[in-house]
């Protein structure tokens, strides 16, 4: 019997199989002779030796690995383009029993996400970086990267990389380096079998250094794209090994895992009650709208397609509150497209500061179409104020706990002569019910926003059109009180 054996086996941390589309199943969606497939495998044998995979939390962004998540059986999140090590320090500080592994390409790390890994380094967050350096852009077909060599051809260097027009290679390892706070810091090479060896057990090493709590670790590793450098992949491999090492030495740029001492444990989060006071700023009046007296706080929601107003709308209470001295925010948000596409705008108006412009829980929805209606009327708060452009609201979308009126505005406004104006008469209808402190403003407002004069009488007309409206429902609903 040999005192060992070769023993042919998956990592545990890898899946068992891998979901494709039938006619790719038998395959990786690496091409042949791609470093990724090798890194993968390394670094899920390191997660097994050092039985993290209960705890690894894995961060793939955009790149050729895109897809790291369909292989690696641990927890798993998909970053946008460069930002995985922000991501990943905010994983690690919400979650500080998980190991964090932020897995990024040269394009990835080195141009995109330059300020990310910068910071996440000089901080000196407890995760670990694993750095494909493959000298190009795999995944969008081999542009210029920042690690790309001189002289090396890609799409976007198709003379070759120019140090006076492109810049030197990027060395992220060298440039880390500078900084204080990185813990393990070193490049490792595909090149041949003894460096990939030498890649596993530094892989594993830097592992240690986050499991162990004491900070920042970044392996860097040399690795061969044949595909988009245009050779069969043992030269690629070769070229790893003579070109790419010679550019980029291969080693250990930082090692202070034996004086190091761990990162303490990050601070406990205040109770989110205590976040106004914390901040200086009062806590919103829940659901409490607006009072002649002075008392003002409306968040609201207007919603409806491009082309009915909708921002024009927000924009006019804005001024208005301005106008009245009170304090005001307005957020537009809409599609790419100019007309038919949804358009929402978020308005604020406070007695009082305003913490975020943003609406989310809405105390008055102007729904200026059903489906605005239907996707906000959940989000109003109780004892919130709903206005509906239609004769009467849709049997499903009701609520008990928040006021609803229904006025078609869009109709009222075409039968004085331009439905465009059907903004104008929701604002007459909101007035109406609000009594609000900045009412006397709007006729002000208007002068200054619309422009044209038949526009300017038109959008008074809807305005008063839209208050009548009001006060017939209530009129209407007064009478069936009555004779009930
Ligand atoms: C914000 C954003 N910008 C650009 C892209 C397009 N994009 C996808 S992957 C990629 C480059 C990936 O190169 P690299 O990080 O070196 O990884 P590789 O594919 O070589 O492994 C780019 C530019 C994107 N997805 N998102
Ligand atoms: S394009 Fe390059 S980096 Fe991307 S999978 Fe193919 S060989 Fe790997």
């Amino acid at each position: 019997m040999p005192e060992y054996a070769v023993v042919h086996q998956k990592a545990r941390s890898f899946y068992t199989r891998y979901e494709r589309k039938s006619e790719s199943q038998h395959q990786t969606h690496y091409c042949p002779g791609c470093g990724h497939g090798i890194v993968h495998k390394l670094l899920a044998e390191a997660i097994d030796e050092l039985d993290l995979q209960n705890r690894v939390v894995l961060i793939s962004p955009v790149g050729c690995s895109v897809f790291a998540y369909y292989y690696f059986d641990v927890g798993n999140i998909q970053a946008a383009h460069g930002r995985a090590p922000a991501v990943a320090t905010g994983v690690r500080r919400a979650h500080p029993e998980s190991i964090v592994v932020s897995y990024q390409g040269d394009g990835d790390l080195g141009a995109i996400g330059t300020a990310e890994i910068v910071h996440a380094a000089n901080r000196g967050e407890n995760i670990t970086v694993i750095f494909v350096n493959n000298a190009v852009y795999g995944m969008t077909g081999g542009q210029m990267a920042p690690t790309t060599l001189i002289g090396q051809k890609t799409t976007t260097s198709p003379f070759g990389r120019n140090y006076w027009n492109e810049g030197n290679p990027i060395k992220v390892c060298e440039l880390l380096a500078a900084l204080d706070a990185p813990v393990y810091l070193a490049r490792v090479a595909l090149g041949n079998n003894k460096q990939i060896m030498s890649a596993a057990r530094t892989l594993r090493r830097a592992l240690e250094v986050q499991k162990n709590g004491l900070g920042f670790s970044l392996v860097e590793v040399l690795s061969p794209c044949p595909t988009i450098w245009k050779m069969d992949p043992l030269v690629a491999q070769k070229w790893v090994e003579t070109e790419l090492s010679k550019v980029f030495p291969i080693g250990v740029f930082r090692d202070r895992t034996k004086e190091a001492v761990p990162r303490p444990a990050p601070a406990a989060a205040p109770d989110l009650e205590r976040i106004p006071e914390i901040l200086g700023i009062e806590k919103e009046l829940d659901g409490r709208t607006a009072t002649r007296d002075g008392n003002c706080e409306l968040a609201i929601k207007v919603a409806g397609f491009g082309g009915q107003g909708v921002l024009l709308l927000g924009e006019v209470l804005a001024e208005a509150g301005l106008a009245a001295g009170l304090q005001v925010s307005w957020l537009p948000s809409y599609g790419p497209e100019m007309r038919s596409g949804t358009s929402n705008c978020h308005v604020r108006i406070s007695a009082r500061s305003i913490a975020s412009p943003l609406v989310a829980r809405p105390n008055v929805l102007l729904a200026l179409n059903e489906p605005s209606l239907r996707k906000f009327l959940p989000a109003v708060e109780p004892g919130g104020l709903v206005l509906y452009n239609a004769p009467a609201f849709p049997e499903d979308c009701r609520r008990a706990d928040v006021s609803m009126l229904a006025v078609p505005v869009t109709q009222l406004a075409d039968e004085l002569g331009g439905a465009k104006a059907g903004n104008m008469v929701m604002l007459g209808a909101l007035l109406e019910r609000l009594n609000a402190p900045f009412d006397p403003e709007i006729p002000g407002v208007l002068r200054r926003v619309v422009r044209s004069q038949r526009w300017l009488d038109i959008d008074l007309a809807a305005v008063a059109r839209g208050r009548q409206a009001v006060r017939e429902v209530m009129e209407a609903e007064d009478e069936t009180v009555r004779t009930r």
